[in-house]
């Protein structure tokens, strides 16, 4: 299973050590395409663009995002390219998860918390001592809803 995650880089930094927690968790279930995101190593003015360029990034990650089984987000600290990925991830129809922390004092995007209508695009408040379980428990629920869907 390919698993893109989201998390913002040029939005702010600070929620980097719960990127990696959940990144680590995710590699349990499939191969995370985006692991990058969660590395301390990838500040908000790294030098990536520069070598390669924005437009490589863009093209790379949207591909990506099309090879992608799953999408997790977290969506606390606001930003425009985990928005945007979130926009048409839904426009793919692909399954989506995000993740977002109320204790942060901070209030979800209503275009995100709206955005979630039906078991493909959840979204779900968390503690980030939750993480494992909250995980663990939706992956099981997608196992099981494609063991439904190829048996009908
Ligand atoms: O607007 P943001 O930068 O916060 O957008 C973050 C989201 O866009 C992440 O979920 C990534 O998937 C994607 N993204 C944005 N920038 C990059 C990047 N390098 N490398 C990979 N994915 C990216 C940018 C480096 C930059 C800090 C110099």
């Amino acid at each position: 299973m390919n698993i893109y995650f989201c998390g913002s880089i040029r939005g702010g930094r600070q929620d980097v050590n719960i990127y990696q927690r959940i990144v680590k968790q995710l590699q349990n279930y499939g191969n995370v395409l985006t692991e990058h995101v969660s590395y301390d190593s990838l500040s908000d003015k790294g030098e990536d663009a520069v070598l390669n360029g924005d437009k490589a990034i863009h093209d790379r990650d949207m591909k990506w995002l099309m090879m992608s089984d799953v999408i997790v987000a977290e969506v606390t600290q606001p930003s425009l390219g985990v928005g945007y990925e979130l926009g048409h991830a839904m426009a793919m129809k692909k399954r989506v998860l995000c993740l977002f922390r109320p204790s942060s004092g901070k209030v979800l995007s209503a275009m995100i918390s709206g955005a979630s209508s039906d078991s493909l695009f959840q979204v779900q408040d968390y503690k980030e001592d939750d993480v494992v379980s909250i995980l663990e428990k939706y992956f099981v629920s997608i196992k099981a809803d494609r063991v439904t869907y190829r048996s009908t």
